[in-house]
């Protein structure tokens, strides 16, 4: 893994990569999604059943917006077709996650999600971005250490009728 100088440390380099149904798959450090899109801000209270409430504020790109620059294959203006594609998100550990497109799709629910690159002010560069899923009651969709944004369709079973 690459090394990078934050401070006087040197720490690994994280990224994360994106891949499946995408035109334009990438892997971006969280350096890379600082820069490249608008930073949000969300202050979140989420219940862990080990450790209680936790409140945290995040700043980061929204997923919705980092996603759609890789280019998800799917026909942007027919919402039928975005209503299918689901995301998971992968953190160091092996922990993941399920979002579907829909969830953060502006014209469905709306969900501010964020790819953050800094928790309570403290850049997350040593170690990786973190899913904030301001709407989530519970801690266990804010996936850390994310390695990997996996896109792509639900396939149910084929229709027979039923
Ligand atoms: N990679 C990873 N992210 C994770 C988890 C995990 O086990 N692995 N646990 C989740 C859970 S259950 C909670 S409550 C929140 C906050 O956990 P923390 O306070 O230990 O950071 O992180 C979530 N993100
Ligand atoms: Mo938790």
């Amino acid at each position: 893994m690459p090394v990078d100088r934050i401070g006087t440390r040197d720490v690994a380099v994280r990224s994360l990569a994106l891949v499946g149904a995408l035109h334009r798959p990438v892997t971006l450090t969280v350096t890379d999604l600082r820069g490249g899109w608008e930073q949000h801000r969300a202050e979140v209270t989420f219940d862990c059943a080990k450790e209680g409430p936790q409140h945290h504020t995040f700043e980061g790109p929204l997923l919705r917006e980092v996603v759609a620059d890789a280019g998800p294959a799917f026909d942007v203006r027919r919402r039928k077709d975005r209503s299918r594609f689901l995301l998971a998100v992968t953190g160091g550990d092996g922990h993941h996650a399920v979002l579907s497109w829909a969830e953060i799709d502006a014209d469905f629910g709306d969900a501010p999600v964020l790819l953050a690159t800094r928790m309570d002010g403290r850049p997350l560069e040593p170690d990786g971005s973190q899913l904030v899923m301001p709407r989530d009651r519970c801690g266990a969709r804010y996936v850390s250490s994310i390695t990997r944004v996996w896109v792509g369709v639900a396939q149910p079973p084929p229709y027979t009728g039923g």
